[in-house]
């Protein structure tokens, strides 16, 4: 049976607080880092029950609430390939979280034990990381203790401390792989993953290093200690300049910076201002360091359609975000699919959101890619892009990788080229094999991809924006009763309920050239979230102040 005393001394250690209730949504459990001792106990249990369920494979467990603010935190399970919780043990974390006193916590351990027939006399193995947040030390004391609690003498733990997101994924993918199998993906440490990835870079960028340095925005978080790491092993392909370094003043955590505030915003983090030249790549990521943005200010003019052409400006802020990102590789790796000669036999397919700028669908079906919409959150996106032969997602804020199939993975290994273009084209796609973390979105990965691509193509960012314009758009948050009256058809672009809701909508939509909108509850926050494009700025700004008076 589990250790009863051992799991009630460590409840009585970190007591659930009354009243309370937490649920695993689509970014793991994530609120105020002081209510979370009593969760991340339980997540601790879990992790150790899912390892022994699944033959003692490794388990991952990250302490994070990535671009929400330092005091927020959050826990998320991994599993054993290094993608998210299978979504049936979602159910169990919410209910093992929420179990209230010892006894609770017992009764629930012991129903999933008996019902899914775990033997409690196998091994496992847990790996655990935190991002910078204050919070994270007491929440990793609770995590261990659960641990600890649960496996006795059976478990192996690994805690690779204060560390990014995308590095536990990594992490615990290659902990699962035995031998040279490890070895050739690489080892399961911080170390291990950035010079992983590293050395594909510096592969892919021989012969084309870069003349003028990045500039990065670290969001005051973790990704400055990756990064710092980082640096002087690719500093001979990639100059990089680091901002948003403070991660000793926990206030500053994505406070003024990161993705999400240039996303959300649109505007240049205030620490950049002075730093930033005309012309130059920047980019920023989250406190997590899963997503990333880049952006630029124009040099001179640029491509305004809604305004009837070329626009003279300079210092003009200039957003390339997730669907940006998307087009690049989508069109990088089509014409080195093409140059390798394998265009018929490996299909590329981009997956997207509905927070999508529908520019970036209409060039991307312009080019020819096929292009899927799914509901939003990482693990649909990534749970369709497994379907082609090379999926690249991004959801408009930054979140996204590239993933290569199997069998993709094997056409390249065993590619016979019959010229040295389709030579070059093939090692081309086994390094960005290397470089893409091919388990879950990672802002460093991404960033070092994009300007592989950059390179390659001679571009600097005015280059890579001229591909399409976006249209104006708008995201509001807004606050209704019950979020929970709000649900969804048509990966979330149509509303079911309330009804009669949705014919408002439409008939809103229509009075704007190139409208679209449309609402749906967000999965992380108490409110919902209306989207509005139209051809015109003030267009999207009417657009989306009507929609939010309807919803209201
Ligand atoms: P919600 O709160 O469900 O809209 C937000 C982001 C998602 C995803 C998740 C997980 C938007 C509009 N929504 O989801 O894309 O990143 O957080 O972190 O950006
Ligand atoms: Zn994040």
């Amino acid at each position: 049976g589990i250790p009863i005393d051992k799991i009630t001394e460590a409840c009585d250690r970190f007591p659930k607080q009354q009243g309370v209730t937490f649920s695993y949504g689509t970014a793991g459990f994530r609120t105020k880092g002081a209510t979370l001792a009593s969760t991340l106990l339980r997540v601790g249990m879990l992790a150790v029950l899912r390892s022994k369920k699944l033959d003692g494979r490794t388990i991952g467990v990250m302490i994070t609430a990535s671009h929400n603010p330092a005091e927020d935190n959050g826990a998320k399970l991994i599993d054993p390939r290094g993608e998210m919780l299978d979504p049936t043990w979602e159910a169990y974390a919410t209910t093992v979280a929420n179990a209230e006193t010892a006894s609770d916590l017992l009764k629930a351990l012991t129903q999933l034990v008996d019902s899914l027939k775990i033997d409690l006399t196998k091994s496992s193995s847990v790996i655990c990381g935190r991002d910078t947040r204050p919070s994270g030390n007491e929440l990793n004391d609770a995590l261990q203790m659960g641990i600890k609690a649960m496996g006795q003498e059976t478990v192996e733990l690994v805690d690779l401390g204060v560390v990014t997101t995308p590095c536990v994924h990594y992490a615990v993918k290659s902990r699962n792989l035995k031998g040279e199998e490890r070895k050739a993906y690489g080892e399961p440490t911080l170390e291990g993953y950035l010079s992983k990835i590293a050395d594909a870079f510096n592969q892919l960028m021989t012969g084309r290093q870069s003349t003028s340095s990045l500039v990065i925005d670290c969001a005051n978080g973790v990704g400055f200690s990756a990064l710092e790491i980082l640096k002087p092993m690719i500093s001979s392909s990639l100059p990089i300049e680091l901002v948003g370094t403070n991660i000793d003043d926990p206030a500053a955590l994505n406070s003024n910076c990161g993705a999400d505030y240039v996303k959300t915003g649109q505007r240049l983090p205030p620490a950049m201002t002075d730093i930033l030249k005309p012309g130059q790549r920047a980019c920023s990521l989250d406190g997590d360091a899963d997503r990333v943005v880049f952006y630029y200010l124009t040099t001179g003019s640029h491509n305004a359609p809604e305004a009837g052409g070329q626009v003279q400006t300079e210092g003009k802020f200039r957003l390339l975000d997730g669907d940006k990102i998307a087009t690049l590789a989508a069109g990088y790796i089509g014409d080195l699919v093409k140059q390798a000669g394998l265009g018929d036999k490996l299909k590329i397919g981009v997956v997207q959101t509905a927070y999508a700028n529908g520019s970036s669908t209409a060039y991307l079906r312009n080019a020819g890619l096929p292009v899927r919409c799914v509901p939003t959150g990482v693990k649909h996106l990534h749970h369709a892009a497994e379907r082609y032969d090379i999926g690249v997602y991004f959801e408009a804020n930054g979140h996204g990788t590239v993933l290569f199939s199997p069998e993709t993975i094997d056409i390249l290994a065993q590619f016979e080229p019959s010229t040295p273009a389709q030579d070059t084209a093939a090692k081309q796609l086994r390094g960005l094999i290397s470089l893409i973390n091919q388990a879950v979105g990672d802002a460093i990965s991404d960033f070092l991809l994009v300007e592989v691509i950059l390179a390659h193509k001679r571009w600097g960012p005015e280059e890579w924006d001229a591909g399409y314009e976006d249209l104006p758009n708008r995201l509001l948050k807004v606050s209704v009763a019950d979020r929970n009256a709000f649900k969804t058809e048509d990966a979330e672009r149509k509303l079911t309920s309330p009804e009669g809701m949705q014919a408002e909508l439409d008939e809103l939509t229509r009075k704007f050239e190139k409208g679209r909108s449309f609402v749906r509850p967000s999965g992380t926050e108490d409110c919902v979230r209306v989207y509005a494009e139209a051809s015109t700025e003030p267009g999207a700004i009417q657009l989306g102040k009507a929609v939010q008076d309807l919803v209201e």
